[in-house]
C-alpha cells in the first residue's frame, strides 16, 4: 500500500504562506472532508495535522480487530464510493487506506501540513482573523475548523497508582504493537465499543485475562459478510447499482432511529435478541448474570460481536465486577481487597468527548477558551457547528452531531456543506466574520434538549459518556438524520452578525 505521509504531502502552491483564508485542523473523515469541499469551491486551504499520517481516528485506533459497526457503503464520503470494499463492515485497515486513497484521488495531501500541531488559535477581532501558533510557527487565518472529531483524545481513567504500575499500560487509541502479549497475564479496563473487538483477539494469545468491567452493554449477533468478487465486479461497471445499496442501507438505518430518539419502549425487542445472544453464547449461569445489563438496550452504544462472549467464557478468562480500589506496582487491587497481579494493563476506557482538550486550545475575542465557554455554559453549538463568542470558527463533528444508528460521515458531510455555504455568505455580504447570534442558538439548543427528553439516551436508566455532569445530552442527534441534512443546506443570514470588512485609509 502506498501511503500519503509527510514525505509525500509537501505542502503545496500557496501554502507556504502565512496567511490561509481557512485553517483545518485535523486530518480524519472530518479534516479530509472539508479539506475536499473547500477545493472544490475553489477556497484556499491548509490542514495542520500533527501526525506524519493522513486518518485521525482511524490511524489511530489500530488496535486487534479495530472495525466499524457501520455498513461500509454508508461509512464512507457519499461523493467517493469505494466499489472495492470486501465486508460489509470495513475494518480499520481498509478505512484507513480508503481515507489515504480519497486525499489522493482528491489532490487534496499537497495542503496537508504534516507534524504540525496547532497549539493554540486565539481571534484577533482588530486585525478579524484567527492567529494561529503551530508547531511550526505561527500563521494566521480567515477562518478556523476543527475537524479533529470527539473520539480523538483517549481518555485515561483516575485510578490511584496507575502511573507507578510497573509493567506495561496503554491505552486502546494507541496501541503498543512492539509489546508482545504472549504468554502475559493481562488486565482489560472497560467493556465498551473498542474493548469487545480486542479481547476476542488477544484472549487466544495470552496466558491470563482479567476483564474490569464497570458496566456491561449489549451485545448483538454481528451481520458483517464478505462482499463478493462479483458485487465488487458490478460496483465497478455500474456505479448506480453501489449508490442503490447505499442508499437502501441508509433509509434502513434511518428506520433504527424510531426506538432510539421516537419511541425507546421498541428497545424490548432488541433487548430480546441481545438476550437470545448472550444465552446460546455463555452456558456459565454466574457469568450470564454479570454480562446481563439493567439499563436499555440503546442508551449506551449498542454493540455488535459475535466473538465477545465465546471469548469471555473461555478458561483463562476472568470477568471483575468488583470496583476497581487502585493499581499497585505489580497489579490491580478491587474494593474487597483482593489483588490480581497482571504483567500489562490495557485501558479500554474510551475518550474525553465532552473535555476534549481540543477545545483548550481555541480562545475567543474575550480571552476565553472554547473550553472554558463549554464548561460554564454547556458544550452546545448552533446546527452542532458554529458557537456564540467564536466568530468564524465551525466544529466539524460538533455538538449534538453525534449518532447511535447510523453513520457520522453522512452528519459530517451536511456540516461541511454549510460551512461552504457559511463561507460563501460571508464573501458575498464582503464581510470578514460571522459570529451565530445567541437568540437562534439559544431557541435552536433548548428544542434539541426538550426533543432528548423522549430519546433512549434520556430515559434508559444508564450513564453514558453521552451525557454531561448535569445529565445533559451534548454529544448526540435526537432525530431522523435527513432533518440535519435539511437544516444545513442553506445559511439563514439573520441567524449571524456579520463583522463588515474595514477599508484602510484612501
Ligand atoms: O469507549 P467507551 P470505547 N473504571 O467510552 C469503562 C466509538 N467506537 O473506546 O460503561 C472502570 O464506550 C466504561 O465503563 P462504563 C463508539 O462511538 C466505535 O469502547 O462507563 N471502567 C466502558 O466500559 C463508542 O461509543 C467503534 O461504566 C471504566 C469503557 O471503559 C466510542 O467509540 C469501535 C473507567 C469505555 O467505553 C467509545 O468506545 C470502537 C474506570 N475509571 C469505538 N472509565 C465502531 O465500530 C471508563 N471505564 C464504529
Amino acid at each position: 500500500m502506498t501511503t500519503v505521509d509527510a514525505e509525500r504531502g509537501k505542502p503545496g502552491p500557496g501554502s507556504g504562506d502565512r496567511h490561509l483564508p481557512v485553517a483545518i485542523v485535523g486530518s480524519g473523515f472530518a479534516g479530509l472532508g472539508t479539506a475536499i469541499r473547500l477545493r472544490q469551491a475553489g477556497i484556499e486551504f491548509a490542514v495542520f495535522e500533527k501526525a506524519d499520517r493522513l486518518g485521525g481516528t482511524w490511524r489511530d485506533n489500530s488496535y486487534p480487530g479495530s472495525r466499524c459497526d457501520v455498513p461500509s457503503h454508508l461509512y464512507s464520503f457519499s461523493f467517493a464510493p469505494n466499489p472495492g470494499w470486501t465486508h460489509t463492515y470495513p475494518t480499520q485497515g481498509e478505512l484507513w487506506e480508503y481515507l489515504e486513497e480519497t486525499a489522493r484521488r482528491f489532490e487534496v495531501a499537497d495542503a496537508i501540513r504534516f507534524g504540525q500541531e496547532v497549539e493554540q488559535a486565539r481571534w484577533d477581532g482588530e486585525a478579524g482573523h484567527w492567529e494561529i501558533d503551530t508547531t511550526a510557527g505561527r500563521f494566521t487565518a480567515g477562518s478556523l475548523v476543527l475537524g479533529n472529531g470527539p473520539l480523538s483524545a483517549p481518555s485515561v481513567p483516575d485510578v490511584e497508582g496507575l502511573e507507578d504500575f510497573e509493567g506495561t499500560v496503554f491505552h486502546s487509541a494507541a496501541w503498543d504493537h512492539d509489546h508482545d502479549l504472549a504468554g502475559e497475564r493481562v488486565a482489560v479496563i472497560g467493556t465498551g465499543a473498542s474493548a469487545i473487538q480486542f479481547i476476542p483477539e488477544i484472549q487466544p494469545q495470552v496466558d491470563e485475562l482479567v476483564v474490569f468491567q464497570r458496566t456491561p452493554g449489549w451485545v448483538l449477533p454481528h451481520p458483517d459478510r464478505a462482499i463478493h468478487p462479483w458485487e465488487r465486479r458490478l460496483y465497478r461497471a455500474f456505479p448506480p447499482a453501489q449508490r442503490a445499496v447505499r442508499w437502501t442501507i441508509y433509509w434502513a438505518r434511518e428506520l433504527t432511529a424510531i426506538p432510539f430518539v421516537k419511541r425507546p419502549r421498541m428497545m424490548r425487542h432488541v433487548q430480546r435478541i441481545a438476550s437470545g445472544h448472550l444465552r446460546r453464547q455463555v452456558a456459565d449461569p454466574t457469568l450470564r448474570t454479570k454480562l446481563t445489563p439493567d439499563y436499555s438496550p440503546g442508551c449506551k452504544r449498542l454493540l455488535l460481536s459475535d466473538d465477545y462472549y465465546p471469548a469471555l467464557a473461555s478458561p483463562n478468562v476472568e470477568v471483575v465486577t468488583d470496583r476497581i480500589a487502585g493499581v499497585t506496582r505489580t497489579g490491580i487491587r478491587t474494593a474487597d481487597g483482593r489483588e490480581r497481579p497482571v504483567d500489562t494493563i490495557i485501558l479500554g476506557t474510551g475518550f474525553k468527548v465532552v473535555d476534549n482538550p481540543a477545545f483548550d486550545i481555541v480562545v475567543g475575542p474575550e480571552g476565553r477558551t472554547l473550553g472554558q465557554a463549554f464548561q460554564d455554559k454547556g458544550m452546545a453549538a448552533y446546527l452542532g457547528t458554529t458557537v456564540p463568542g467564536f466568530p468564524n470558527l465551525f466544529v466539524i463533528g460538533g455538538p449534538n452531531t453525534g449518532i447511535g444508528h447510523t453513520s457520522l460521515v453522512f452528519m459530517y458531510e451536511a456540516q461541511i456543506h454549510y460551512l461552504v455555504a457559511a463561507l460563501r455568505t460571508l464573501e458575498e455580504r464582503g464581510a470578514t466574520s460571522l459570529e451565530v447570534r445567541r437568540e437562534p442558538f439559544d431557541a435552536y439548543n433548548a428544542d434539541l434538549q426538550r426533543r432528548m427528553r423522549h430519546t433512549v439516551w434520556s430515559t434508559g436508566g444508564c450513564r453514558s459518556w453521552y451525557l454531561d455532569a448535569h445529565g445533559n445530552n451534548p454529544t448526540l442527534w435526537p432525530d431522523w438524520t435527513w432533518r440535519f441534512f435539511l437544516r444545513t443546506r442553506t445559511v439563514r443570514p439573520e441567524d449571524y452578525r456579520f463583522e463588515p470588512a474595514r477599508t484602510g485609509p484612501a
